[in-house]
């Protein structure tokens, strides 16, 4: 059933429970977070990353602080992968003044220069240009560090991958294109507006392709691994597309929009079972394989909600900004 194998001899057990546990980190925000909403709790919308968290961790575990990533709409997985402070994060979804961009920015721009997170970013496709300037400013610092754009499946039909790949295979910048292929733009499905693979879009350009399960870390940190290797070694860029699912919706709160269903619901339920489920899957596969018991996943769990829990309470408790703020970052005119 479950296809997660120990077959990979630079993957130990260790790394494998460190993902595990991060993935566990993004889950457990963003389930409160996705709670949270509903009780407007927060400011502004919140697209969750349920579901997807085997394509960020696994990549992101693979990274320093001076690699960049730079995110979509959907980024607070990316942000908390890349070791972004989730307290921090937190905050800022928050709106509060202790948030990571001062409680300025919110969900869709928690960035973190010195983590090498450039940013969440709300326009569909918008960090691909951000991440191109990252990955050339790597190779002109000659440092060996890698840059990777994080997109879904929409965004790769905007002209500006086009323009990124040219320009990235081109100067053999050190870039990583991750596409997060999870079916779905906003209500729609990728087959209706997608043409042929979007893994192949890599091939005219002569850049190397992978294409991954993308709940399954140990496929995704294998693709990984070469991809950054190759950035690394000034081999230039690479193409991965993960395939997953978004198992929430496009945004929290759309149910109060939306006028038609547009999934059924028994595939959404399909995602979530322990042969699909990225999170449910590496547990079975340490149980299966006595590397942890149920009662070693419950510890997990419970600390890992307890670090969850204290971030709310740190987001909650923490002042709003200060109005005399409001012009503070802004360009003098
Ligand atoms: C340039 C631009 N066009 C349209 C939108 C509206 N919009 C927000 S998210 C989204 C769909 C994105 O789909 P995908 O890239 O697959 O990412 P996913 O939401 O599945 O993670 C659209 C069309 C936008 N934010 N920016
Ligand atoms: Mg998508």
């Amino acid at each position: 059933m479950m296809s997660i194998k120990n077959y990979v001899n630079n993957l130990s057990d260790e790394d494998l429970k460190r993902i595990y546990k991060k993935m566990l980190m993004i889950r457990k925000c963003e389930e409160h977070l996705g709670e949270a909403t509903k009780n407007g709790a927060f400011p502004g919308a919140v697209h969750l990353y349920i579901g997807q968290e085997a394509i960020a961790v696994p990549l992101c575990d693979q990274l320093n602080d001076s690699d960049w990533i730079s995110s979509t709409h959907r980024g607070h997985g990316h942000f908390i992968a890349k070791g972004g402070d989730v307290k921090k994060m937190m905050a800022e979804i928050y709106g509060k003044s202790t948030g990571i961009c001062g409680g300025k920015g919110g969900s869709m721009h928690v960035a973190d220069f010195k983590k090498g997170i450039i940013g969440a970013n709300g326009v569909v496709a918008g960090g691909m240009g951000l991440a191109v300037g990252a990955a050339l400013a790597s190779k002109m610092d000659g440092n060996g560090a890698v840059s990777i754009i994080f997109f879904g499946d929409g965004a790769a039909n905007q002209g500006v991958l086009m323009e990124a790949m040219n320009i990235c295979s081109l100067w053999n910048l050190p870039m990583i294109f991750m596409c997060e292929n999870n079916q779905y733009s906003e209500f729609t499905h990728t087959s209706e507006v997608t043409s042929g693979k979007i893994v192949d879009r890599a091939e005219p350009f002569g850049i190397p392709k992978y294409e991954v399960d993308g709940n399954n870390a140990v496929d995704v940190w294998q693709a990984a691994y070469q991809a950054v290797q190759r950035g690394r070694n000034d081999e230039g860029p690479s193409f991965i597309e993960a395939h997953t699912y978004r198992q929430r919706g496009h945004v929290e709160f759309e149910y109060t929009f939306l006028s038609r269903t547009y999934r059924d619901q028994n595939e959404v339920e399909l995602w979530k079972t322990n042969d699909k489920d990225p999170i449910l899957r590496l547990e079975s596969y340490f149980i299966e394989h006595n590397k942890y018991s149920g009662d070693d996943i419950e510890k997990i769990q419970k600390e890992v909600q307890d670090e969850v829990d204290d971030a709310v309470k740190f987001a909650i408790e923490s002042p709003e900004p200060d109005i005399t703020s409001a012009m503070e970052h802004m360009i003098e005119r």
